[in-house]
């Protein structure tokens, strides 16, 4: 049974001194890749994703509060609460996500890769089961 994590956390240092807390996000340093757009979600009462990205690659943080966000490479399902400041969640190319159980306060900051581009999500879970399934039978040897 293959038991590793697809998922992937980044440390976000806390930066805070008696004052507080501070967090700090770098493009390539801290944050992987270079930011283009930054967005927010906040007061969501519903379940929101169920799509993929083409090339999109982001991180999540959740600011303020807790949100269950479940991944989806196109083989394994797993599933990531996200409840610290200084906990990000990568998300990578081609995974499909949804976010679930947003507490009420959740502040779930996004940093994104690209800027928007509707023609990069892949919105029908049947549709990214294929494509996956197509690049998994290309690159087999
Ligand atoms: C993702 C998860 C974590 C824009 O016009 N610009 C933007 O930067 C964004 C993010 C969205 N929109 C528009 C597109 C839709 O008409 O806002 C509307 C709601 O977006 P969507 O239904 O895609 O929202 P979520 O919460 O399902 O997904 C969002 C991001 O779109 C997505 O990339 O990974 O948050």
């Amino acid at each position: 049974m293959n038991t590793s994590s697809f998922v992937k956390l980044i440390e976000i240092k806390n930066l805070g001194d008696a004052r507080g807390d501070l967090v700090s996000f770098e493009s390539n340093k801290s944050i992987p890749f270079q930011i283009k757009r930054v967005y927010s979600l906040l007061n969501t009462i519903h379940s929101r994703g169920y799509h993929a990205h083409k090339e999109l690659k982001q991180v999540l943080v959740c600011l303020s509060g807790k949100c269950t966000v479940i991944l989806d490479n196109g083989f394994t399902k797993e599933s990531v609460v996200l409840d610290s400041f200084n906990k990000g969640l990568l998300i990578e190319a081609m995974t499909w996500r949804e976010m679930h159980e947003f507490s009420k306060d959740c502040v779930l900051l996004v940093l994104a890769s690209e800027h928007y581009n509707e023609d990069d999500y892949i919105r029908d879970y049947q549709t990214f089961i294929k494509l996956v399934s197509n690049a998994q039978n290309t690159y087999a040897v």
